[in-house]
C-alpha cells in the first residue's frame, strides 16, 4: 500500500466532491477564512483549495477537519461509525520506522536562509496578532526518558525565524518543557505542516503522558508511519508531510503572544509565552501549505473528535451499556456533551455524568439521553430536556470545578461551574412515543409520481 499523506488524500477526497478548488487571487490574510466564514453562513462545509495564493506560489488547503463526514472518509469509514472505529484504531498503536530520506526534505533551507514570510502563513481573525500557523503539529522529546510527545499549538508568526507558542498547562508539552528549564537547556522542536488527516486525528488523541502520538498515528493511517531525522535537531518528522520547520525553544525567552480567534468563537487574550527560534525549513518541490480556520467548525472539529474516545472509555467503565459521546459544535465541540445510553438502573446516568467531567475538564454540560435520542442532532436532545428532565431531581450543579481558563465564564484562571443533566426517562412510568404505523413502507417517488 502506498503511504497515505495529504496529496493521496486530495485525491480521494476530490473523487468524493469533498473539496472546492478556488482559482481566483485569493490574500491569505482574511480572505482565505473569509471563504470558509461566508460557506459556514450557509452551512456548507466544504474542504477548499487555493490554488492562487496572493504573493505566495504555494496552494492553501483549509477547512479539511470542517465535516465529520470527511474526517469519516479519512478513516475510510461511514460517518456513523467515526467514533467507534476512531477507538478501535487508538488502541492498536503502530511504531514508526526510520527512512532514510523523504519528501519533506526534497527543499532543504537553514539558518539565516530561514524566512516564515515565505510561506502563505494565514491571518484569520480581525483582532488576531498577526499571522497564525494552526495546522502545525509540534514533536518534542522527554529529556528524562527519550519518548516522543506531539500535539498541534498554535503558533503566530513574531519575525522571519521566530514564532509564538502557547503551551496549555494541561498540556504534556508544558510538562516536558519545564524539564528542560530545569536543566536550563533549550528544548528542540520540529512543527509539521500538511499530512493526512488521519496524522492530525492521531496526533490530537488523549493518550496518557508517555504515549508517543505517532504510534497513535500508525493505528489510525492503518500503516506505521515512517519518519526522516531532522536537518539541524535530534527529532523525527514524518518523511511524507508537506513542509516542517525545525527550532528550539530557550529557557526565558518569551514574547507577547495574542490575541487569538480560539475554538470558543472569542478572542483569547495575549500573554507573554515562550518563542521558538526557528533553524531550518524544509519542504516537498511544490508543497501544499496546511491551515486550519481557526474560531471555527475547522478548528472545533479538529480538536474535538480525538477526545470523544477517552470520554467514552472513562464512560464505559461507569456504565458498559454507553452508546455512544458527542460534543456537538453547538457547545464549540469542547464544552458540551451529550452521551447516550441504555439505561439499566435508576440513577445510573449520574454515575456517567461523573464519569464525563472526571474524563475531561474542558466539559461545563453534561446530557445523558436514552439510545433512542440523536446526539448528533441538537434538536433531538433539547427534546428530551424538555420531555424527559425533572429537573429537580435530575439536572445538579457542581460549583467552582477545574475547567478551561478559554471558557469565558471561568474566573481565577481555571475554576468553572459545571452542570449536570440526565435526560433519560424513568425506567418504568414514562408514556410510550407516538409511531404512524406504515411509514417505513411509504415510497415517496411512487406516491407524488402516481398519475392515476
Ligand atoms: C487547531 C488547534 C490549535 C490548538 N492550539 C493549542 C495551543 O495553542 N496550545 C495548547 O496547549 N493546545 C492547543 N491545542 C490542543 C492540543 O493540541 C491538544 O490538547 C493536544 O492533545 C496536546 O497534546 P499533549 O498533551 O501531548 O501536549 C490545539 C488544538 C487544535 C486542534
Ligand atoms: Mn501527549
Amino acid at each position: 500500500m502506498p503511504n497515505k499523506d495529504l496529496r493521496s488524500f486530495i485525491l480521494e477526497a476530490g473523487k468524493a466532491g469533498e473539496i472546492l478548488e478556488v482559482k481566483k487571487p485569493v490574500s491569505p490574510r482574511f480572505g482565505i477564512p473569509a471563504v470558509a466564514a461566508k460557506l459556514e453562513e450557509e452551512h456548507r462545509y466544504p474542504a477548499l483549495l487555493f490554488s492562487n495564493v496572493e504573493g505566495s506560489s504555494i496552494p492553501v488547503l483549509c477547512n479539511v477537519f470542517a465535516s465529520r463526514k470527511r474526517l469519516a472518509l479519512a478513516l475510510e469509514c461511514e460517518e456513523g461509525s467515526l467514533n467507534s472505529v476512531y477507538r478501535e484504531r487508538e488502541d492498536k498503536l503502530t511504531k514508526p520506522v526510520i527512512v532514510a530520506d523523504g519528501p519533506v526534505q526534497e527543499v532543504v533551507i537553514k539558518g539565516d536562509e530561514v524566512n516564515l514570510y515565505d510561506l502563505p502563513i494565514v491571518t484569520h481573525n480581525e483582532k488576531d496578532a498577526g499571522p497564525y500557523i494552526t495546522a502545525g503539529a509540534m514533536v518534542v522529546k522527554d529529556p528524562e526518558t527519550g519518548i516522543r510527545n506531539i500535539g498541534v499549538y498554535r503558533h503566530m508568526v513574531h519575525e522571519r525565524n521566530k514564532l509564538g507558542i502557547h503551551m496549555a498547562e494541561t498540556s504534556h508539552v508544558n510538562y516536558i518543557f519545564e524539564k528542560y528549564v530545569q536543566r536550563g537547556k533549550p528544548m528542540p522542536v520540529a512543527i509539521t505542516i500538511g499530512h493526512h488527516p488521519a496524522f492530525y486525528l492521531g496526533v490530537l488523541s488523549f493518550v496518557p503522558f508517555g504515549v508517543d502520538e505517532y504510534e497513535v498515528v500508525g493505528g489510525l493511517l492503518g500503516q506505521p508511519l515512517e519518519l526522516v531525522k531532522c536537518k539541524t535537531v535530534d527529532l523525527e518528522v514524518p518523511a511524507d508531510a508537506e513542509i516542517v520547520l525545525e527550532g528550539y525553544i530557550a529557557p526565558g525567552e518569551e514574547r507577547l503572544e495574542g490575541p487569538f480567534g480560539e475554538y470558543t468563537t472569542l478572542y483569547g487574550a495575549p500573554h507573554e509565552y515562550p518563542v521558538i527560534t526557528v533553524t531550518a525549513i524544509t519542504h516537498r518541490k511544490n508543497p501544499i501549505y496546511l491551515d486550519c480556520v481557526s474560531g471555527h467548525l475547522d478548528h472545533q472539529l479538529l480538536g474535538g473528535t480525538g477526545r470523544l474516545s477517552v470520554i467514552f472509555k472513562t464512560v464505559k467503565m461507569a456504565c458498559p451499556t454507553v452508546q455512544d459521546v458527542f460534543m456537538p459544535p453547538s457547545g464549540c465541540c469542547r464544552l458540551t456533551c451529550y452521551v447516550s445510553i441504555k439505561k439499566r438502573h435508576e440513577g445510573e446516568a449520574k454515575n456517567v455524568i461523573a464519569a464525563v467531567f472526571a474524563s475531561d475538564p474542558f466539559i461545563k454540560y453534561v446530557v445523558v439521553v436514552d439510545e433512542d435520542v440523536n446526539i448528533f442532532d441538537d434538536s433531538a436532545v433539547l427534546r428530551a430536556i424538555a420531555t424527559r428532565l425533572n429537573p429537580v431531581e435530575n439536572a445538579f450543579v457542581i460549583r467552582n470545578a477545574k475547567g478551561h481558563p478559554l471558557d469565558p465564564t471561568s474566573s481565577k484562571g481555571y475554576v468553572v461551574t459545571k452542570v449536570g443533566i440526565d435526560a433519560t426517562k424513568p425506567l418504568a412510568g414514562y408514556p410510550e412515543a407516538v409511531s404512524v404505523p406504515g411509514t417505513d413502507q411509504v415510497d415517496l417517488e411512487e406516491i407524488f409520481n402516481y398519475k392515476g
